[in-house]
């Protein structure tokens, strides 16, 4: 069984970022990275051998919505969810502590763990630390995350500083609670709202338990972007690092270049997924609506400069006309599309710090969008 690591292999001249590489149990991962997520055992309208196509070389899956639906032991008996969805690379599952707070009005949290009713028939279950990562290692996910509580923004300091000390107590009963010797690697997950002292003694309470990744939760959850950079300007340097580090939940291909540019190793983020099933597709020169007229008759694809197959095959006529007909075949071509700009400008930014350009990539991110105001 190979064991986790993680290496630095360049780090950046003009800002703190990094390039690196981690080895799972399924294989390498190359970072910075952003992780497709497919909360339900499936990255939404996409096969996986289009997400392999495209550069996936990690997805995320949910522990909440899995444990419900269909039951984490009947995954185990059908050999995990690798083998159930069909997908040969590394998954990461979270906890459940955040789709548990933002799924169900009806939970109850208390020090062992949160009961909640579940948002599919009302019945009533609890997670706790424990049973999060029996969950976690019966999907046979090859990362799992600490349960830990995303706090809401805003909340008082008071309520904060006692929900940041409870996920530190959970964190160490998932340490506990982990089998040893299965070759998935636990990552803990940073909370304290928008404090940096309760950043800084939430980071301090996971060193001395000891993880082999750090997550920073709790952000992209309502504040400003700029709020949300300082929380990471504060906290990012506390982290040590020879371990991958993790923004959940960010973001938007800004939050991404910003994250990396502090340096973050990892995101997740449904934006890409959600917003290409909504009509909104991203390109160099930024967001575009298909939905709009002015693409009634342009038979343009929807980003000239994308390498993909939608913009190889398909002009912003058909795929606007696909998004008004509510066709699958427009969440199917819109998702593949967002997934290809997301997987490749991380790919550009790993190349730009291999190449000791990253100074030079960021610029151009920002005059490509500043050239074309859409
Ligand atoms: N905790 C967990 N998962 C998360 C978050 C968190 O704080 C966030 C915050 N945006 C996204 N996903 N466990
Ligand atoms: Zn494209």
């Amino acid at each position: 069984m190979t064991e986790f690591t993680f290496d630095l292999l360049a780090t950046d001249s003009g800002s703190a970022a990094r390039r690196g590489r981690m080895t799972t149990r399924r294989g390498l991962i190359e970072t910075p990275i952003f992780m497709p997520v497919g909360t339900q055992g499936t990255v939404k309208a996409m096969l996986p051998e289009a997400l392999k196509e495209i550069g996936a070389q990690i997805i995320l899956g949910n522990t909440y919505h899995l444990f419900l639906r269909p039951g984490h032991e009947l995954i185990r008996n059908l050999g995990g969810l690798h083998r159930f969805m069909n997908w040969d690379r590394p998954i990461l599952t979270d906890s459940g502590g955040f789709q548990v707070f933002s799924l169900g009005a009806l939970r109850k949290i208390d020090e062992e763990g949160v009961r909640f009713q579940s948002h599919l028939d009302g019945s009533s279950h609890v997670l706790s630390p424990e049973s999060s990562i029996a969950v976690q290692e019966a999907l046979g996910a090859d990362i799992i995350m600490a349960f830990d509580e995303c706090i809401p923004y805003p909340a008082s300091r008071e309520y904060v500083a006692e929900s940041t000390a409870r996920s530190g107590r959970w964190a160490r009963r998932c340490k506990l609670a982990r089998s040893q010797g299965d070759g998935a690697a636990l990552f803990g997950i940073v909370q304290g709202g928008m404090h940096p002292d309760l950043r800084a003694g939430s980071v301090n309470e996971l060193l001395e338990i000891g993880f082999e990744g750090y997550a920073i939760g709790g952000l992209s959850v309502g504040e400003e972007a700029a709020l949300m950079y300082e929380v990471m300007d504060n906290t990012l340097p506390l982290l040590p690092r020879d371990r991958p580090r993790y923004v959940m939940g960010v973001g938007t291909p800004e939050n991404l270049i910003e994250g990396v540019s502090r340096g973050v190793d990892m995101f997740d983020c449904v934006m890409p997924t959600r917003n290409a099933r909504n009509g909104v597709l991203f390109t160099s020169f930024g967001k575009v609506s298909i939905k709009q007229a002015r693409y009634l008759a342009d038979p343009l694809p929807v980003d000239p400069d994308c390498s993909c197959y939608v913009c190889g095959n398909y002009s912003r006529a058909y795929l606007r006309h696909l998004y008004q007909s509510n066709e699958i075949l427009s969440s199917v071509l819109n998702t593949h599309h967002n997934l290809h700009y997301y997987l490749g400008l991380m790919q550009g930014v790993r190349d730009a710090l291999d190449g000791g350009r990253f100074g030079e990539f960021k610029k151009d991110f920002y005059r490509k969008r500043a050239d074309n105001p859409s």
